[in-house]
């Protein structure tokens, strides 16, 4: 069934959660394949010739005929869109889509960190279970059952890819017995369901045997250590700690259809995704009103609010009713909507899926470091951390490596992903936290990018990014 004459090679190990959703996508499309076990505990992620295909050393990796690509998210919404009989499991209509995107963001991000941090530092350090790590597990949990209220799947009343993506985590939890999941209501229903949609593309073989192998390892290594208090060091920890993930896009652009009303977007000057939103809201020259959201003072979290975002994060967007969050979420949104033409999130699927390994990236590598490095200062007045430092350095290294012979972030031309990552860079740049031009790849696009968005009104916009630049400072002075 595949278009080229290879079946594709999936990179995979049974324990972890997102390789198995990438694999059963590929049984549920029917289509030829090779597993190539990568067995992350012996450290084959870290092999070379793996890393030339996955510099960030996740699995799962897929080569489709030579095209190579990581990101679980990423990779089920290519192959959708190239092997799909139809777009049932990942729709094409751009509202319908976006929900899929923000709950494979949403798994990416929350859940799938969640997990890991939870259940790694004791499988591989011997730590004993963290009761916050626990706290905030059941924090993501408790907003999954709220997405479930009243609907069917996580992402609307059919089967798509997110439910793929989000089972494999979820059934982990429930293999490591970490969570009674019957305390979540919609959960447990939507589990049970689930399971029996996935019954035909290999649920059992492929999700509940990987899952079982976690759980079994996981509570070996809870009694070992509740009997000895072994500690045991494990390389991958350094790595799968970092963790995190991401989510998606598709082709098809719509004509600029006509607003009725100006959209609403909720912001915050300092904060890089908003930034990015009302960039592309210009770009795109949409009618839009600017609701000012001050998370310093509480804003995000008002009843009005979470009604809007129960994950308390800006920019939100209401767009004539059809309210959507997550920043990378709505640039794919928009331009679907509103683009003139593909070139901000070009439609071709291998190229929509360098945007989107970039927009991952974006959102699980380099803002969660940004924000590791800087708001302790900023929040709590504590000194710079030399740990989040080199972490922030190591991403930058991978941008700056991602940008070699490369004019834009997802290739040589501009797109929503530059908006995303421009953000976040002019904000370090203005609170002076690492000399970018060290990193001359970083330099020299940035340079190219603040051009490119000149007209759209870069300046004025990321003036955001002084006012963070200038009380990071400050509340480093005061130290
Ligand atoms: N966002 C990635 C996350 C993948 C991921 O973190 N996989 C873990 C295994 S569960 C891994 O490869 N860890 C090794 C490492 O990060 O070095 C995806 O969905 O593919």
């Amino acid at each position: 069934m595949s278009g080229g004459d290879q079946p594709i090679d999936i990179y995979f190990f049974p324990p972890s959660p997102p390789s198995r959703a990438a694999l059963m996508l590929i049984k549920a499309l029917g289509l030829k394949h090779n597993v190539k076990t990568t067995n992350i505990g012996a450290g084959d992620h870290m092999k070379p010739e793996f890393l030339k295909m996955n510099p960030l050393h996740t699995i799962p990796v897929i080569n489709d005929n030579g095209f190579t690509l990581y990101d679980s998210h990423v990779i089920m919404k290519y192959l959708v869109d190239v092997y799909g009989k139809d777009d049932s499991l990942y729709p094409k209509d751009p509202k319908k889509e976006a929900i899929v995107n923000q709950r494979c963001f949403f798994s990416a991000c929350y859940l799938f960190p969640k997990f890991i941090d939870y259940h790694i530092p004791t499988l591989f350090l011997g730590a004993p279970p963290s009761e916050e790590a626990m706290d905030k597990l059941k924090e993501v949990l408790g907003h999954l059952d709220g997405f479930l209220d009243n609907q069917l799947f996580v992402a609307g009343p059919n089967l798509t890819v997110a439910d793929f993506s989000i089972i494999a985590i979820i059934s982990t939890i429930d293999a490591a017995g970490t969570v009674d999941l019957k305390t979540y209501p919609n959960i447990w229903m939507w589990y049970q369901r689930t399971k029996k949609a996935l019954e035909h593309f290999g649920y059992q073989d492929v999700n509940q045997t990987g899952a079982t192998g976690f759980g079994q390892m996981y509570k070996n290594k809870l009694s070992s250590i509740n009997t000895t208090n072994e500690r045991l060091p494990h390389y991958w920890v350094i790595c799968t700690i970092q963790r995190f993930n991401r989510f998606i896009t598709h082709p098809h652009i719509y004509a600029m259809s006509e607003l009725n009303r100006p959209i609403d977007i909720y912001f915050f000057p300092p904060s890089p995704p908003s930034r990015a939103v009302l960039l592309l809201i210009r770009a795109l020259e949409l009618k839009h009103n600017i609701i000012t959201t001050n998370p310093a003072a509480g804003e995000n979290k008002t009843s009005k609010f979470l009604k809007l975002n129960p994950l308390h994060t800006i920019p939100v967007i209401n767009d004539n009713g059809f309210i959507l969050y997550d920043s990378h979420v709505i640039l794919k949104y928009l331009v679907d909507v509103y683009g003139q033409d593909d070139s901000l999130y070009p439609k071709d699927p291998k190229k929509g899926a360098m945007v989107n390994l970039k927009l991952y990236f974006s959102a699980c590598y380099l803002f969660p470091r940004f924000l590791e490095y800087h708001t302790p200062t900023v929040y709590l007045g504590h000194p710079p951390c030399d740990e989040a430092m080199d972490k922030l350095k190591d991403v930058l290294e991978h941008l700056n490596d991602f940008l070699e012979n490369q004019n834009f972030v997802a290739g040589q031309e501009l797109t929503v992903a530059d908006f995303s990552v421009v953000t976040i860079i002019s904000t370090i740049e203005a609170a002076e936290t690492v000399n970018l031009k060290a990193f001359p790849n970083i330099w020299v696009w940035f340079q190219r990018t603040k051009k490119a968005l000149e007209t759209f009104g870069y300046e004025q916009i990321n003036q955001g990014a002084q006012v963070f630049g200038k009380l990071y400072k400050n509340k480093l002075s005061a130290l």
